[in-house]
């Protein structure tokens, strides 16, 4: 077993010897050097079986017994995972620049999160789950205080815990509603009679006619609510009702931007005007727009990008509908961009309304302006409301984003990976286009769909899980301890797919 900084022996544990030595050695280093931001890694990928191997597939069977498998791409072994490698059950050992979907800031068995089990009170705030909303724990107001609002948004004092980014969303969606009728009425606490019974059949005006803007290549969660917005493909939506609400373009560049600035900034304008005939129209229709849910870089619609003069003018549009809004960086919130949100990047006038967030914040949950705190109990609840063992992580995660610098690393790493990014682009300019991103919050499009898929497979086989979205891109989500000497390893193995693809 492990022994760990404060001496005591590790609980909950199965370490092998070599990962307890280098989890020791990096909890005693004071010192920050590369090696200690990714330790006791592998010194490289290394493949020895298919993907998925035999392990894999015979796991795939037993699980295919109660449940459908068919997103299942390889089964893990987590307790040998380290930094920024996965290692699968046959032995494979990945460098992950996908981290399960962008949500691992700190990569697998980051011994700072280990770490923090190794304390009795977080152990007991993991077993002992509270119903927040009604009976949280002394250390609450304190913990969310020192945690979550030592990393909000400027300008957005307030906050609600909630459980993933589908739900953050569908919270946040109901704040808007409730803030947009509060503003009509002029005060919350009235509701009249016809109000309070009709709300009940689902009917106006105590269930409103009123609706949110999304754009069109957006993804905002799976949930009924959110799943209205979500507009990045069929198969997230088909057969299940949604509202009958507004969806505007979302801007498409040309790449490289600095050679179409005329071009793109025309797209902006198209897609702004687009917005506000949307939001005139339903307003006459009597469904007006209470709120514009936008995520800073569509991420799951295929890495899309908008300038930061889109996001400043979609602001003002929004402010002079009297519109709210809503920014989701469950995707890119946390770090990856090179700042901690990304909509920093963009120079607002004024902070949004609400910003969301999940993934690598550990917690699902959002920021908000102080007049979108509903007025009266029980009206944004659920039984959980976030989770304290959560909170206990993320306090981990945010300790060493800011001790070791991570917000530089990833600039650091992101500059080497965009660079590398454009040159590969210039060698197989047939083959890959359009490099784009912050941070290591990147992508790179491939000329078809089939040709990006066989991207993806054949990196895997060279020992690198990478990830797609939209139809015909690559994206690279790497956990913020990546650096320059992993974007190396990427960028060589990236090569040799593309050379063999020539
Ligand atoms: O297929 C899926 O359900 C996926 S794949 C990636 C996501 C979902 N991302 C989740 C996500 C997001 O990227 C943005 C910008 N907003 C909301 C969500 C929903 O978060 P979860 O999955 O935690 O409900």
């Amino acid at each position: 077993m492990a022994k760990i900084g404060t001496g005591r022996m590790l609980p909950l544990m199965k370490l092998n010897r070599f990962y307890a030595r280098q989890l020791w050695n990096a909890v005693n280093q004071t010192s920050r050097s590369a090696t200690t931001l990714a330790v006791g890694e592998p010194t490289g990928p290394s493949v020895k079986t298919d993907i998925p191997g035999p392990k894999s597939k015979q796991l795939m069977d037993e699980l295919s017994e109660l449940q459908l498998t068919a997103s299942v791409q390889l089964f893990a072994d987590y307790d040998r995972s380290q930094g920024n490698y996965l290692v699968d059950v046959d032995g494979n050992t990945l460098l992950d620049v996908y981290m399960q979907i962008s949500s691992m800031p700190l990569g697998y068995n980051h011994p700072d999160m280990l770490k923090s089990m190794d304390n009795p009170h977080n152990i007991k705030s993991v077993v002992n789950r509270p119903a927040l909303g009604v009976f949280p724990g002394a250390d609450w107001p304190k913990k969310l205080k020192s945690v979550l609002m030592s990393v909000a948004p400027p300008g957005m004092p307030c906050l609600n815990t909630m459980m993933c980014g589908s739900c953050s969303n569908e919270n946040a969606f109901k704040n808007i509603f409730i803030w947009y009728q509060r503003t009509k009425r002029g005060k919350e606490m009235t509701f009249t009679p016809d109000e309070m019974e009709s709300c009940m059949l689902n009917m106006p005006p105590g269930s409103p006619s009123l609706s949110l803007l999304s754009f069109k290549g957006a993804f905002h969660g799976r949930t009924l609510g959110a799943l209205s917005t979500t507009r990045s493909k069929h198969i997230h939506k088909i057969d299940v009702p949604a509202f009958d609400w507004p969806v505007a373009s979302f801007p498409v560049y040309k790449y490289p931007l600095e050679e179409n600035v005329r071009e793109n900034e025309a797209e902006d304008r198209r897609c702004l005007a687009e917005v506000e005939d949307l939001i005139e129209k339903y307003k006459k229709r009597g469904s007006p727009v209470a709120g514009i849910v936008v995520e800073p870089i569509q991420s799951e619609g295929g890495d899309n990008e908008a300038s930061p003069k889109f996001f400043q003018e979609l602001q003002r549009i929004a402010k002079k509908h009297g519109s709210a809004l809503l920014v989701d960086e469950v995707q890119t919130g946390g770090g990856p961009t090179g700042k901690m949100w990304c909509h920093e990047h963009f120079n607002l006038d004024s902070p949004p309304d609400i910003i969301t967030f999940s993934k690598k914040m550990q917690l699902g949950g959002y920021y908000m302006k102080p007049e979108f705190k509903p007025q009266l109990g029980y009206r944004v609840f659920n039984t959980w409301m976030g989770d304290p063992g959560k909170l206990v992580l993320l306090q981990s995660v945010v300790e060493v984003i800011k001790r070791d610098n991570l917000l530089d690393v990833v600039q650091k790493s992101g500059k080497k990976l965009q660079q590398g990014l454009y040159q590969l682009q210039k060698e197989f300019p047939a083959l890959i286009n359009s490099a784009r991103g912050r941070g290591t919050f990147l992508a790179i499009n491939c000329s078809d769909t089939k040709l990006r898929d066989d991207v993806v497979a054949r990196l895997r086989k060279k020992g690198i899980q990478s990830g797609g979205c939209g139809e015909i891109a690559v994206r690279l989500r790497p956990a913020l301890i990546f650096q320059e000497h992993h974007a190396d390893i990427f960028l060589d193995r990236f090569r040799q797919v593309l050379a063999e693809t020539k």
